[in-house]
């Protein structure tokens, strides 16, 4: 009786073996003859930020992408094929990948890079060949001036900033401030530009501008000259590995006023990294997790129900540009013809994304409202002081 068990149980593992072996076996077939995820799809070139300091912001990105291509694929009126490249945050890196997509891959088009100074690199090359190229998180001036085939669901800096300054001197009564970023990050140098530009629009006086560089990790000097000028806040543009480096000095020299941030602050690797310090930080977004909005709620539940976190401003707006890919191709009715892809997308007008209404305008950039938000208690909140 138990031996015949046994001699059962024993038979049905080795053909079970044979059936996960042979099923193996066909799914390696199919895997050699494809890339990974395959699904006969439009193939989308994706290049991100995914290993280096800054890998939070692409992590999140990714992330973003995956999950909007399987709710797409799942929906099954146009399927998308993600081809995915590590830029590390680097130009040449960029350019590679760049390269590799669009002549070895084939890609008809891509989203990112992540970082502007890596659009600014490798986005005349998808420019001169066609390929239309999303930026999903690159908010410098001159993006998409590069060329007709560049678009960014980002909203740049330019729209950003003067709503923040507006919104923080309405209510802090703002009217001298220090102002600091990062001399050799094309992303902090235009938000500079913008903010030396918006505060004396203001009225707000600059009581010093301090510069470093993207890496730095002793910012005691910039801090200490600026703990002994006293501002009503610390303007700053900077990545978030440096901003938090900047916020815990800056608190541990006694420096308790506010802290406004660009776009590289709008991370919650931000508040990871700096803790208690990142309290007080203010920045403009168009993401706002808390919305009472249907198509935010479902998609924070089903970011969380995949990754176990929370999405974040990156991840968000990386969703929605999966998305407006699937619009602009379900317009060409599956064409994948590079320049009616960039038609169809120029075209579009009034989609519900998780980040908000979405039109572009006439220079390809979003059109879309922004919500001001302050890290308290090691949350980012409306912004209500
Ligand atoms: C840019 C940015 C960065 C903060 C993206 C991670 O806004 O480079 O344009």
């Amino acid at each position: 009786m138990w031996g015949n068990k046994v001699s059962k149980k024993l038979t049905a593992a080795i053909l079970s073996g044979v059936l996960a072996i042979s099923v193996a076996g066909c799914g390696g077939a199919k895997e050699n003859a494809k890339p990974a995820g395959d699904s006969g799809g439009a193939k989308i070139g994706v290049i991100s930020y995914l290993t280096g300091g800054g890998a939070a912001y692409g992590k999140a990105i990714r992330q973003g992408f995956e999950l909007a291509q399987s709710e797409i694929n799942a929906a099954g009126k146009v399927k998308i094929d993600l081809l995915i490249e590590d830029s590390k945050g680097e130009k040449g890196e960029a350019i590679n990948a760049m390269n590799k997509l669009i002549h070895k891959d084939n890609v008809v088009a891509i989203l990112g890079p992540t970082l502007s100074g890596e659009m600014f690199a490798a986005g005349p090359i998808a420019n001169q060949v066609g390929v239309p190229t999303m930026g999903t998180s690159t908010t410098a001036e001159g993006i998409t001036e590069m060329g007709q085939f560049i678009f960014r669901n980002a909203i740049p800096e330019y729209a950003v900033i003067p709503q923040v300054i507006k919104a923080t001197k309405d209510k802090l009564g703002l009217k001298r401030v220090a102002l600091m970023y990062s001399n050799n990050n094309d992303q902090h140098v235009s938000a500079f530009k913008t903010y030396e530009k918006v505060l004396k629009e203001n009225g707000i006086e600059i009581v010093t501008i301090e510069s470093f560089a993207d890496k730095d990790t002793d910012f005691s000097a910039q801090l200490t000259k600026i703990a002994s000028l006293k501002p009503d806040a610390v303007v700053v543009a900077a990545l978030y590995q440096e901003g938090a480096l900047i916020m815990k000095k800056a608190r541990d020299l006694g420096i308790t006023v506010p802290f406004i941030g660009n776009n590289g602050f709008v991370s919650p690797q931000l508040i990871t990294s700096a803790g208690a310090a990142a309290n007080g930080l203010i920045i403009g977004t168009p993401w706002y997790p808390e919305k009472d909005s249907e198509i935010v709620k479902k998609f924070v539940a089903a970011y969380q129900a995949k990754y176990n976190e929370l999405p974040d401003q990156f991840a968000a707006q990386a969703y929605d540009a999966v998305y407006l890919y699937a619009a602009a191709l379900e317009k060409t009715g599956n064409n994948t013809d590079r320049k009616q892809l960039r038609d169809a997308l120029a075209n579009i007008k009034d989609i519900e994304g998780v980040t908000g209404n979405f039109s572009f305008d006439a220079n390809r950039n979003p059109d879309m409202e922004i919500n001001i938000l302050e890290v308290v208690d090691g949350k980012f909140v409306e912004f209500k002081r």
